[in-house]
C-alpha cells in the first residue's frame, strides 16, 4: 500500500511539472514592417508571455529569412535613437515582454529576400529552459 500511494505521488509530481513546462513561455503576434527597396535589413516584433512559475532566458533567435539575425534594443542617447545588441532577454514567470517599434526588437542583416507584405517566414527562438519554440512572422505595415 505505502508503495502504490508512492508510485501515484511520484506520478502526479510528473503531471505537474510538465504541465508548467508546456505553459511556461508562449511567443504571440509576431510581424515584421515590409523592408523598403533594396534594404538588406529587416526587424522582427513579437511578445513573449511567460506563463510559468519560473524565469526563462531568450538567448538567440534564428531565422531562414536572414543571414544573421541579433537581439537589439533601440536606445534614446542624448536625443539620437541608436541601437544595441542584447545579449539576452530575461522573461520574469508572469511577464509580458513586449518586441515592439523604438523599443527591443529582433534584427534581420542580411535579408534572404525583401520583406513584402502579406508573406510570412518562420522565427525560432532559443530559450534557456524551453528551448527552442518555433513561430511565424506575418510581413504587414505598422498600425
Ligand atoms: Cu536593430
Amino acid at each position: 500500500m505505502r508503495n502504490t500511494a508512492g508510485i501515484f505521488v511520484l506520478l502526479a509530481g510528473m503531471t505537474i511539472s510538465a504541465a508548467a513546462y508546456a505553459e511556461g513561455i508562449a511567443v504571440t503576434g509576431a510581424w515584421s514592417p515590409p523592408s523598403p527597396g533594396s534594404a538588406t535589413t529587416g526587424a522582427a516584433y513579437l511578445n513573449i508571455v511567460n506563463d510559468g512559475a519560473e524565469r526563462d532566458v531568450l538567448l538567440s533567435v534564428e531565422s531562414s529569412a536572414a543571414a544573421r539575425t541579433e537581439l537589439h534594443a533601440t536606445l534614446n542617447e542624448e536625443g539620437v535613437m541608436k541601437m544595441r545588441p542584447l545579449s539576452a532577454v530575461e522573461i520574469a514567470p508572469g511577464a509580458v515582454v513586449e518586441f515592439a517599434p523604438g523599443g527591443k526588437h529582433v534584427m534581420l542583416m542580411g535579408l534572404t529576400a525583401p520583406l513584402t507584405e502579406g508573406a510570412h517566414y518562420p522565427l525560432t527562438l532559443i530559450f534557456e529552459k524551453a528551448g527552442k519554440i518555433a513561430t511565424e512572422v506575418e510581413v504587414k505595415a505598422a498600425e
